[in-house]
């Protein structure tokens, strides 16, 4: 790969400028004062883009090298050469290398100066999360192994081999309970080894039927579980509550039913206009399919 310097102290590394109108500079600090890093440590950059390597203390370069071979100046890489720089300068301005992303593939950046790769120096551009196992591969320690020195890298805990404490896995479990008295087949997911079901606590819907000038019902709908009951309370002036199936709305199941079921009816429930008390029907739901009407 070409590279040419310039006058100026800006380096450029790339041997084809990508044309792109939206093209990003993606900034990097190598170095610095008492620092052996790229910050950030890596980019992710589109084809045409550019990154930045602005060049601190003391003397280091940006080389590629390869996810295999870390801390070794890949084939026709791009290498900046050692960039020195002086303790002296704390205000810049600082040398820059520019190179120009290419394509998406991942490219792999080191420093070549003494052991600073060893020490983690390293950096990439697109690793996707491959990054931390680069670093983990240039300073030789195990992938999954915590790194030190680096306040960029991020290992991966090594993998769980404790039995005892592995996270159980979820086992489908049929089992029949009692729910107000009547026997249930429930299925459900379950931890072995974890405490057998308890039938859920029933509860009442109460819905109002009627009242003064009222033809409807309070609320229109409820969803309920299997064991629970539904309280009809009838106001003014005479309502009924009675089963009828979703096809024929306004005729009892009882009427419609082909296979003999009778639904259920409270019959006609007179309340007076001055009533205080008032009659009430309750169901029990058997299923969770029912309409009820
Ligand atoms: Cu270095």
């Amino acid at each position: 790969m070409l590279f040419s310097i310039v006058p100026t102290l800006a380096i450029i590394l790339s041997s084809a400028v990508v044309p792109s109108v939206l093209a990003a500079d993606h900034q990097v600090i190598v170095g610095g004062p008492g620092v052996l890093q790229f910050n950030p440590s890596t980019v992710t950059a589109s084809p045409g883009d550019t990154v930045s390597f602005t060049f601190k203390q003391v003397n280091h370069t940006a080389t590629q090298s390869t996810f295999a071979n870390p801390c070794q100046m890949a084939d026709n890489g791009f290498d900046s050469g050692f960039i020195p720089v002086s303790a002296d300068n704390t205000n810049g301005p600082f040398p820059v290398a520019q190179f120009t992303v290419e394509d998406m593939n991942p490219v792999w950046v080191y420093c070549r100066q003494a052991n600073h790769c060893q020490q983690g120096m390293v950096f990439a551009i697109n690793p996707g999360d491959k990054f931390p196992a680069f670093q983990a591969a240039a300073m030789g320690v195990p992938v999954g192994s915590t790194l030190s020195g680096t306040s960029s890298s991020i290992a991966s805990a090594p993998p769980n081999t404790n039995t005892a404490t592995a996270t159980p896995s979820l086992v489908t479990v049929t089992a029949t309970v009692t729910i107000s008295g009547q026997q249930q087949v429930t299925t459900y997911g379950s931890y072995p080894g974890s405490a057998a079901p308890t039938a859920a606590v029933s509860s009442d819907h109460k819905v109002v039927v009627g009242g003064p000038n009222k033809l409807f019902f309070d609320p229109a709908n409820i969803t309920a579980q299997v064991g629970d009951t539904v309280t009809f309370q009838f106001m003014q002036k005479n309502h009924t509550s009675t089963q009828s199936t979703f096809a024929e709305p306004c005729i009892s199941l009882t009427q419609t039913s082909t296979s003999g079921q009778v639904g259920f009816d409270s019959g006609f429930m007179p309340v007076a206009d001055n009533a205080t008390t008032f009659p009430t029907f309750t169901i029990e739901i058997n299923d969770v399919l029912s309409e009820v009407d």
